[in-house]
């Protein structure tokens, strides 16, 4: 991001991929919190700022059957990542730089959509406490948002799959997965056999968050046309986020978390990002959604001195 293209922030309430309720108050939260202030707090106007809402999704809006196994909400996950995949393509199309406050996870599915029309060699950098690798086969709970990952590979209902036509949108080499603590067995198997790169907790207290992220940076540089941060915010240990809704134990600090944003940006290899899974009545204090104003203010080039 060297360059310091327009930011087009596109806020998504949206929370029906999650198992439970409050992620669409997320982007409110957010943008209470400071967000843009800090942003114009950096070398960037605030006119470089557009902000786009999305949300309020209509149940009936698609005639898709309610009763799909395992697939809960299918179809307003549908209608939600339809219209952000056109308002994300339109953003790139501007040569605008995607920020995406969600909202859960699920998301993901019209973000990546949304970009790949763009970029044909699309990496990814899925910092999360889980890797979002399941199907409606796989998954423990039928939460869309914990399939976002595995159906931007091309894998899972075909309604998911197929979104603007092209797919995979994703090559599985291209993905980078850190912060993973939770993985369901048929992601297990799938990250195994697809061979997707992967630095769980372990490797980030073996070998620290710095060479890790040199690592991912290194390792994507080479091989993409492009890199998106998917951040969630429940890769964080749950004393800095208790803000979100599936808490796993063991995750990220503070500042484990921030410098892998502040090299993110240092490398000048990121070209979108999306922030998501923060959840405003689960919070502390509006402790979470701070975070996520901090930590997305790093990863667009916020310096300590
Ligand atoms: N793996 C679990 C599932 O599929 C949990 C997913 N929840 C997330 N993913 N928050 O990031 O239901
Ligand atoms: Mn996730
Ligand atoms: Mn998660
Ligand atoms: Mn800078």
């Amino acid at each position: 991001m060297s360059m310091r293209p327009k930011i087009a922030t596109i806020t998504v309430q949206f929370d029906l991929g999650a198992g439970r309720r409050g992620a669409s108050q997320g982007p409110k939260s957010i943008l209470q919190a400071g967000l843009l202030r800090s942003i114009q707090k950096m070398d960037l106007s605030i006119d470089d700022i557009t902000v786009i809402s999305l949300g309020e999704v209509a149940a009936t809006a698609l005639d898709v059957e309610q009763d799909i196994t395992n697939l809960n909400y299918l179809a307003e996950v549908i209608t939600i990542n339809t219209q952000l995949a056109e308002q994300v393509s339109q953003t790139v199309e501007r040569g605008e730089f995607p920020l995406i406050i969600g909202g859960d996870h699920s998301i993901s599915i019209g973000t990546l959509a949304g970009l790949s029309t763009r970029h044909k060699n699309l990496g990814v950098i899925w910092i999360d406490a889980h890797s979002d690798l399941n199907t409606a086969v796989t998954s423990p709970s039928g939460n869309i948002h914990g399939m976002s990952l595995a159906v931007s590979l091309g894998i899972g209902h075909p309604l998911l799959t197929e979104m603007r036509g092209l797919q995979p949108k994703l090559k599985p080499e291209n993905i980078v997965l850190i912060g993973c603590r939770s993985l369901d067995e048929g992601e297990k198997k799938l990250i195994r056999s697809l061979g997707i790169k992967c630095f769980t907790m372990y490797d980030i207290d073996r070998k620290g968050m710095a060479q890790v992220m040199q690592e991912a940076i290194d390792y994507l540089k080479e091989r993409t046309d492009g890199v998106h941060v998917s951040y969630d915010i429940d890769s964080l240990d749950p004393n800095e986020a208790p803000g979100t809704g599936t808490t796993v134990k063991g995750g990220l600090q503070f500042r484990e978390a921030h410098l892998a944003l502040e090299m993110l940006h240092e490398a000048g290899i990121v070209t979108s990002a999306e922030f998501v899974e923060v959840n405003p009545l689960l919070d502390v204090n509006n402790k979470t959604s701070q975070l996520a104003v901090g930590l997305i203010s790093s990863l667009l080039g916020k310096q300590i001195l």
